[in-house]
């Protein structure tokens, strides 16, 4: 046996190591397959090169994805969490949905949209723990001609008062808390009762969080409420309503602020209005 001599072979090194890699894909492979692999393969090696890690660090970021795809509790895992606050998230979304003209554009979904919320009817009153200030919803669906779309199905969800969606305090909140399902009248047109959303940090105790901290980012997301818009023929929106004096509006976590999602939020004193509503006192 001998440790010197030329291999008659191309073998592994380090200036063409991503082409050696690509060469290895199978000549039968669907393309599109093919022409991420090469990508990806492409740019990780590119990214290692440059950082030239030790292999302290390199095992350092082996371990922090693997934190991140383990479940933190029972229901989630932070991988979304991570292309969230990397921006990947709204950078897919930009690719995806380009809608010149449309009243309101994409936002990210996030980790805490649940399937299967019950319809309520329109006027429902969506918050279960009487905690924050009352808040009226009106909202309108149309196309993007701006005519009415009947029959749109809108699924709404944030956090209560203290911050936290009801997924995240099973148990200390009711169930369903600040969800709610809603569908467009004839006009397009749909309401509901809430709370005034708040600021408030996305979960900052998982390897993402620390990766937030090591960064000098803090982990806060300016206020918002979630809607899903569906209805057939149409494409879906997946977007929020952002409070318009939240202070982080211009520093979100997750990047997901965009003009045309900054509502209107008036504060209304009128006793009558505030009846008419079903409400006992001042709201928004
Ligand atoms: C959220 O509430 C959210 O909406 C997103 C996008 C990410 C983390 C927490
Ligand atoms: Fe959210």
């Amino acid at each position: 046996m001998s440790a010197h001599g030329k291999a008659a072979f191309p073998l592994f090194d380090e200036e063409h190591s991503a082409d050696i890699v690509n060469a290895r894909i199978g000549t039968e492979v669907d393309p599109r397959t093919r022409q991420i692999a090469e990508i990806v393969v492409k740019h990780l090696h590119a990214a290692v090169k440059e950082i030239g890690p030790t292999h302290e660090e390199w095992l350092a970021a082996i371990r922090f994805l693997t934190d991140t795809g383990h479940m933190c509790t029972d229901w989630r895992q932070e991988f979304i969490l991570l292309s969230d606050v990397l921006g990947i998230s709204m950078l897919v979304d930009a690719i995806n949905h380009r809608r010149p003209g449309a009243a309101t554009e994409n936002t990210i979904l996030g980790p805490f949209f649940v399937e299967g919320v019950p319809f309520s009817p329109s006027g429902a009153n969506i918050c279960l723990d009487g905690k924050g200030e009352p808040l009226v919803v009106q909202a309108e669906v149309a196309d993007i001609e701006g005519n009415p779309v009947e029959g749109a199905v809108v699924d709404v969800w944030q956090t209560n008062d203290d911050g936290f969606y009801d997924v995240q305090q099973k148990g200390l909140q009711p169930d369903g808390n600040l969800r709610g399902k809603f569908q467009s009248d004839a006009q397009g047109r749909f309401w509901f009762r809430t709370v005034k959303p708040r600021d408030y940090p996305i979960p900052d105790d998982g390897p993402v969080g620390k990766l937030l901290a090591k960064l000098g980012r803090h982990p806060n997301r300016a206020a918002h409420i979630h809607f899903i818009i569906q209805a057939p023929g149409y494409e879906t929106v997946i977007t929020h309503v952002f409070a318009p004096d939240c202070p982080y509006l211009a520093e979100d976590a997750v990047f997901g602020v965009k003009e045309s999602l900054i509502g209107r939020f008036d504060k209304v004193e009128d006793p009558a209005r505030a009846d008419s509503f079903g409400l006992s006192g001042p709201f928004w």
